[in-house]
């Protein structure tokens, strides 16, 4: 008898993709499934923030210099934890703390994947249960298998990244990664406490109708960045418009939302931060990575975001990134402009 099962879970569906490339060891599988079980946990603990005494500050600041929330580090216990505990990743470095994390123990040591994560985007905006979430990129470690990892393995730029993803803790929980082969969705079955595939092979429209900014920010912009969101507010439907402003001070949910309907998603330079807000490697260059694999394109406005060498951890960029035909005309803009 045939068994038609449509559904995949993560694990299976990873597992699967294992078969396409026979002398794969498992490892990034193994990886992935470390990311779905912190998610898991993380997810209770946001969907019951209201209840728990877990909102709110824990009293301290992190290296950003930004005010943590206790759900902050429960997140990044819980990732740093759940890939220190597997044994497919040699180190992680996260947005919360101040340096990188060598996992020693032998088997750690033994693997040749390190993970950088945001452990808990946009958290400032849990108290008023906005989504929230978790971004994360992976990268082959520089130093030799057996070596205890070093600061180079996590400076790599983005186009060295073996695999990039986020969580969306919403409406409904879902974890979306990629690799060079594709992006896949999967969404949180609590029934089961798995993710089931849900959004398969996800592209990017190469148009949108969104654009995604802080216009609080508008008079601190350069010109052109304010004469190109000009025309979206001002442009026809002739002209490809009328366009729609949604930003929701949440990357992940800004992105993943113009990832599937098209948009462009902006975080420019600003007077008072030249460098912009977001951070290369822990925001920037996955959501690169992902948009890229789905036909989008991410720049900083001037250069390919994954193309960028990093030059410190905790380093900001600008960001522009989103549906294709969006992008080169910001490009095409910059140039008519310069
Ligand atoms: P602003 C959240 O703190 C975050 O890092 C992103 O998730 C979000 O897009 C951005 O900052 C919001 O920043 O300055 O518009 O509040």
């Amino acid at each position: 008898m045939a068994i038609s099962r449509k559904v995949y879970t993560l694990d299976e569906f990873t597992i699967q993709q294992l078969r396409n490339f026979p002398h794969a060891t498992g490892e990034l599988s193994g990886l992935l499934r470390d990311i779905g079980l912190a998610a898991k946990r993380v997810n209770v603990e946001v969907n019951k923030a209201g209840l728990a005494d877990i909102l709110g500050e824990a009293g301290m600041m992190n290296v950003q210099g930004e005010e943590v929330k206790k759900l902050d580090l429960f997140a990044n216990n819980q990732f740093t934890g759940a890939l220190q505990h597997g044994i497919s990743c040699a180190g992680i470095a996260s947005e919360e703390w101040d340096d990188f994390i060598a996992f020693e123990d032998e088997a750690s040591r033994q693997s040749k994947y390190i993970c950088l994560f945001d452990p808990l985007d946009g958290s400032s905006n849990i108290d008023v249960n906005v989504s929230v979430g978790t971004i994360f990129s992976v990268y082959r470690r520089l130093t030799a298998k057996g070596a205890v990892v070093e600061p180079d393995d996590f400076l790599q730029p983005g186009i060295r990244q073996v695999a990039a993803g986020y969580i969306v803790y919403g409406s409904s929980t879902i974890l979306v990664y990629a690799t060079r082969r594709g992006v896949n969705g999967f969404t949180l079955d609590p029934s089961i406490g798995e993710f089931c595939l849900s959004h398969p092979d996800i592209k990017c429209p190469a148009q949108g109708k969104i654009y995604s900014v802080n216009h609080g920010n508008f008079y601190r912009f350069e010109e052109r960045v304010q004469n190109f969101i000009k025309k979206y507010q001002c442009n026809t439907a002739q002209e490809g418009g009328p366009y729609t402003q949604r930003y929701i001070g949440s990357m992940v949910s800004d992105i993943h939302r113009n990832l599937l309907k098209g948009g462009i998603f902006m975080y420019p330079a600003t007077t008072d931060m030249p460098q912009g807000k977001l951070r290369l490697q822990y925001e920037c260059n996955p959501f690169a990575f992902i948009v890229e694999v789905a036909g989008g394109l991410a720049t900083n406005g001037y250069k390919r975001i994954l193309d960028i060498a990093p030059a410190s951890l905790h380093q900001r960029s600008p960001l522009f990134i989103g549906s294709s035909n969006m992008m080169e005309e910001w490009e095409i803009g910059r140039q008519i402009q310069q």
